[in-house]
């Protein structure tokens, strides 16, 4: 069967970032089984062949009313799929899905019928309010980092900004790159309405939102991107880990250092 990526590079494009981001998931351990998700906005890339295709599943209910996705395109990880297979076939472990008119269903159009995650009204949630606000994000990334999940076992870490600093002063890259640093959500069940209301409400501060002893999400411009802002947290994370498994606690930069990086390179304080 053709695939709907074929003579679209733009959307082949964007499909071929998830399945990289996949595979590096994979490689990093944060994706065991089935773990983590990925969706992608790919609105801008349907033209109106695609507009046109009928639906390949039945009509399923997101199970709340999203106003701003009216007509909207995504890109979603498929239920129960592995990271790691779509690394390799992501139009086989994942599909695009069509928001229709009443912006409280959708149809999956293209390439196989997958039903996708079943984190999807969270992840279509997230989608709703960015464009709410006028966001250029397109991208949300779901994973389980495991150095900074277990960060997220010790309450001094779940205070206010404290992992941010932490994390930001391990190494001037982890600033330049995740510069809005890493939101706290208490522990919430898996996929409940909970955890989706509070991650939407940390993400009006943050870019990437640690899910206490769960994992983290990201949302960014696209996939890869969001990707590189987890990565730049974790890769601090695992610098801390190592001072201490030497037997020190790392004194990381100073305020005054802090501040001369943060002015070079034109970033908030
Ligand atoms: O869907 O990681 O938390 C897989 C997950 C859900
Ligand atoms: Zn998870």
């Amino acid at each position: 069967m053709a695939s709907i990526l074929e003579n679209r590079p733009a959307l082949a494009t964007e499909v071929e970032k998830v399945a990289e981001v996949a595979g590096y998931l994979w490689q990093k351990g944060w994706a065991e089984r089935n773990g983590g998700n990925i969706t992608v906005n790919i609105t801008e890339h349907i033209d109106e062949e695609i507009k046109a295709l009928p639906a390949i599943s039945p009509i399923y209910p997101i199970g709340t009313v999203l106003p701003n996705l009216k007509g909207c395109y995504f890109y979603c990880k498929g239920t129960n799929m592995r990271m790691r297979d779509l690394a390799r076939r992501p139009m086989e472990n994942g599909s695009i899905i069509r928001i229709l008119e009443d912006c409280a269903s959708y149809v999956i159009i293209a390439d196989n019928a997958v039903k996708p995650t079943s984190e999807l009204p969270s992840h279509l949630s997230v989608h709703n309010y960015l464009i709410g606000k006028g966001s250029p994000y397109k991208a949300s990334v779901h994973t389980h980092p495991i150095e900074l999940i277990a960060m997220s076992h010790s309450p001094k870490y779940l205070e206010k900004d404290v992992a941010t600093k932490l994390l930001w002063s391990m190494i001037p890259e982890t600033k330049a790159f995740c510069p809005r640093g890493l939101g706290i959500v208490p522990y919430r069940l898996a996929g409940s309405v909970e955890l989706a209301d509070a991650t939407i409400a940390e993400l009006d501060d943050y870019d990437v939102v640690m899910w206490e002893k769960h994992g983290v999400f990201a949302v960014d411009c696209d996939v890869m991107q969001a990707f590189d802002q987890i990565d730049v947290l974790n890769k601090s994370a695992l610098i801390y880990i190592a001072a201490k498994s030497m037997g020190f606690e790392p004194d990381g930069m100073s305020e005054e250092q802090m501040r001369e990086m943060s002015m070079a390179f034109n970033l908030p304080k």
